[in-house]
């Protein structure tokens, strides 16, 4: 029995899912991860969070909470972590890549749910997540209709959700919104932490959460290099983990595997030869344990370089920059750095299909595979004109809709590799 099992009980768990649950993350993490080659020994540390993302990083949360720092879950980037983090709170992403308890999904949500929002589902109503069920708030938010009518059902099941609501259009009008939510989160925050968000306390948290995004940066930078010198499926991980880990502690492990693939470059070492085929991922997030896209592509003799995803560099390619140190310029700053996020719920969305060009040029890609989970209205409407677009200025483009089921894995793995002796 592991030593935790007093605080899974604790949190309302259902033990012999959560077991099982663990047994089928540990497996999959064996076998996708670390049987991978060359890899940095960095990824060591990232190794021990997955291995502890239910036992002791759950316990660092259940102990911060017994001397009052709250939890926050979300499942958007759009929520913003300055606030949460200027509060002395933690924020926590929900989002989930597995397909669980789905018979009991089913009973709530139409069959033709998209597999991240079913997962969030499936976590609660199955009880395994110990996120879900140590969060002092959960906040959902308008993005997709998926989405938003899925928390009006979410709200049963859940005793302290919070709603976010979010423009579509990036009018001034849609700015005001943002701004508007973005001053009741403040609020809402305060409220649930009884700390009053200052100016000094602001500004320690966009320190903080800036500084995870530039090591994100460092690391994105690197994977330029040919020779690659970390795999795609290690660099998502170190993405997922950012949803999850302490942002301090996280911030230096990254830096340390940066110093680690400097040398890397330095001396000419990868992760797979010199010339592999190098692929970006363009499309709907991966949330963890969701490795199936990369594990597929990865071992078909091409490397990933980049995410155009939220779980990537969408989700982290801005930094707050405020114009001044008082509370209302560091507010501004935020509204403005989460404004350029180029989510497919927006209308129109130009921004994105130029970051993906952009993208593919910064990691020299030789084409984009465009992941789109079905279902997913948004993601899966933008992919045509934007396979048209990268096409035309010569990227060649692979469209994948898929879901968390390993039935098409085999599918996949033909069309992955028919896609890369065209490149
Ligand atoms: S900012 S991408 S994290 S909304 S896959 S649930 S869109 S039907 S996740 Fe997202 Fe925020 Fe946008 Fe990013 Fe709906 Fe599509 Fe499902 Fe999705």
């Amino acid at each position: 029995a592991s030593e935790h099992e007093a605080m899974w009980r604790e949190l309302g768990l259902d033990l012999a899912a959560h077991d099982q649950l663990l047994q089928v993350l540990g497996d999959g993490y064996g076998q996708i991860f670390l049987s991978q080659q060359e890899r940095p020994e960095g990824m060591e540390y990232f190794n021990f969070v997955m291995s502890e993302v239910h036992g002791l990083r759950i316990k660092e949360l259940v102990d911060g909470k017994a001397e009052g720092k709250k939890v926050i879950g979300s499942f958007c980037v759009f929520v913003p972590e300055e606030i949460v983090v200027a509060a002395d709170a933690t924020l926590v992403g929900l989002c989930t890549g597995a397909d669980f308890a789905t018979e009991l999904v089913d009973q709530v949500l139409p069959r033709n749910t998209c597999a991240l929002i079913k997962s969030a589902f499936g976590f609660k109503l199955g009880k395994v997540c110990p996120y879900m069920e140590s969060a002092d708030m959960i906040v959902g938010e308008n993005t997709c209709d998926g989405k938003k009518k899925s928390y009006e059902t979410l709200g049963t099941l859940v005793p302290n959700l919070y709603v976010m609501d979010l423009p579509q259009v990036k009018s001034s009008e849609g700015r005001a919104l943002l701004a508007a939510e973005y001053e009741r989160f403040k609020q809402a925050v305060e409220e649930l932490t009884g700390k009053e968000i200052t100016a000094e306390r602001l500004a320690h948290g966009i320190q903080v959460v800036n500084a995870k995004r530039e090591a994100l940066h460092r690391l994105y930078k690197l994977r330029a290099a040919d020779p690659a010198p970390i795999s795609g499926l290690d660099a998502l991980l170190i993405n997922q983990v950012s949803f999850y880990d302490d942002p301090v502690r996280f911030t230096q492990s990254v830096h340390k595997i940066c110093d680690e693939l400097e040398a890397r470059i330095a001396a000419g070492q990868g992760v797979a030869p010199q010339g592999t085929p190098r692929l970006l991922f363009s499309g709907c997030p991966m949330a963890v344990p969701n490795w199936k896209l990369p594990w597929v592509v990865e071992s078909s003799g091409a490397v990933v370089v980049g995410e155009e995803s939220c779980v990537g560099e969408r989700g982290t390619r801005n930094l707050t920059e405020p114009q001044g140190q008082d509370l209302a310029s560091m507010m501004d700053a935020i509204v403005e750095r989460y404004w350029k996020i180029d989510c497919a719920v927006f209308t129109p969305n130009p921004d994105r299909q130029e970051h993906v060009k952009q993208m593919a040029a910064d990691y020299k890609a030789q084409g984009v595979i465009h992941y789109g989970l079905q279902f997913c209205q948004p993601y899966q409407m933008e992919a045509l004109p934007l396979e048209k677009n990268l096409e035309a200025g010569g990227l060649p483009v692979l469209r994948v809709d898929t879901d968390y089921g390993m039935e098409d894995v085999e599918q996949l793995k033909t069309r992955v590799e028919a896609f890369l002796e065209m490149l």
